[in-house]
């Protein structure tokens, strides 16, 4: 093999990292699902582990030579049951839908209902959006929020009698609500339903106990790693001791080939990280940060879709403000701000061109982003969606968003 460096072998892909650097240094970064992992976590990632195949677990692998990435797997394992206080962990999943289809295949036959959320009000794709081969192979069954904005239990308990689900889905990916896991248990008990939770955004925010934790009470728990819990790209399965060997075996050999160990020593370090004090410090300004969006965002007359937020995130609903969510989002990349655009709940408008952008702090307060710089980047956000079709106020909103991010340096 040769040794150059990547500058030396590859100056295109390198010149395009380099490019992407500066985006996310330069760039307000509002991407709810998005973070940004500490030097730690990079040089796990970036390290010789991904030379290694290791099809198997800790002390039961197919391959010779696995001895330290037992090592490594084992305390990943720890550190996770630790931190979210859970019977058994998986941290193969390679990222949040493979865990999540790993689940159904483990504890569904093809068929069985699922009472999972319906995407417009705040659920996933891989919870049985029509899309997803999964809803060909399940019976997905879709509840909605009420008019408020929040999880309507006796609306849920009354569609769990009628259609006698084989498991109960919650934990969404554009709601912005604390969960009541033990009511949802309760409903499940009634009618012998499997509990599962995707806790993908919010799981940084219940290891730090900012959030309810429903690993210690649901049947099985799926997260990804590289959201609020500030880890690399990968997924991850808890679950009570009773469904350790079916979930197991789901994930490999049922789905998986051999795990990707860089990425699972990375995950290995990030639990360390979250188990320190300083996270239950960031967990808490993430939603400290969120609550002054929600309070400056209603003072400038958005509509917050759920009535607002109790977590990380907020959607908001901008054809008020005479433009889309789509609309909105290319005028806030254009500032250097980046959301999504999202679907609002019972939204009249399409995927593609929806009524509502998703914005939240987790990777702002990495950054160091606190109340003052909340105030000032609302102001940024609200300039430019009045200004949407002016190109020139854009650019000097851009200037000032780049102003405010020299003042928060990320890996500079
Ligand atoms: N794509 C993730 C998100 O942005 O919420 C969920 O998988």
């Amino acid at each position: 093999m040769h040794k150059q460096t990547l500058e030396q072998f590859d100056p295109d892909i390198n010149a395009a990292i380099e490019r992407e650097k500066q985006r996310q240094e330069e760039g307000l970064e509002m991407i709810p699902s998005e973070n940004f992992v500490s030097p730690a976590v990079l040089e796990a990632l970036g390290s010789i582990l991904t030379n290694k195949y290791s099809e198997g677990y800790p002390g039961k692998r197919y391959y010779g030579g696995c001895q330290f990435i037992d090592e490594i797997e084992q305390l990943a394992i720890d550190r996770a049951k630790q931190l979210f206080n859970a019977e058994h962990v998986n941290v193969q999943p390679l990222s949040g839908a493979p865990a999540n289809i790993a689940v159904y295949f483990a504890l569904l036959k093809p068929g069985e209902t699922v009472l999972g959320m319906d995407l417009s009000h705040g659920g996933h794709l891989t919870h049985g959006h029509p899309v997803t081969y999964m809803a060909q192979i399940f019976n997905f069954v879709r509840y909605k929020t009420n008019s408020l904005g929040l999880i309507d239990l006796d609306n849920l308990r009354q569609m769990a009698l009628e259609h006698k689900p084989k498991m109960i889905l919650v934990g969404y990916s554009a709601y912005s609500r604390e969960i009541d896991y033990q009511a949802v248990q309760k409903i499940a008990d009634e009618v012998g339903a499997i509990t599962m939770a995707d806790i993908a955004h919010i799981a940084g925010l219940i290891a730090a106990g900012e959030m309810n934790n429903p690993v210690p009470i649901f049947d099985v728990v799926t997260t990804t790693t590289h959201k609020t819990l500030r880890g690399p790209r990968g997924g991850m399965i808890m679950c009570k001791e009773k469904w350790a060997k079916q979930i197991d075996k789901a994930v490999f050999p049922g789905l998986q080939g051999g795990p990707h160990e860089n990425n699972i020593a990375a995950k290995a370090v990030a639990f360390k990280e979250a188990l320190e004090p300083a996270f239950k410090d960031y967990a808490r300004q993430i939603k400290k940060n969120a609550k002054i969006l929600e309070a400056e965002f209603i003072k400038r007359d958005y509509k917050l879709c759920f009535s607002g937020t109790d977590n990380h995130l907020l959607l908001i609903d901008v054809t008020n403000k005479e433009l889309s969510g789509k609309q909105a989002q290319i005028a806030l990349d254009a500032a250097g701000i980046t959301v999504n655009k999202n679907m609002v709940p019972d939204d009249s408008r399409s995927p593609m061109d929806p009524s509502g952008i998703r914005l939240g702090t987790p990777a702002i307060t990495t950054r160091g982003m606190k109340e003052t710089e909340m105030v000032q980047i609302t102001n940024l956000i609200d300039e430019a969606i009045k200004n949407w079709q002016d190109e020139t106020k854009l650019a000097a909103i851009r200037q000032q968003v780049v102003d405010l991010t020299k003042k928060f340096p990320l890996y500079s």
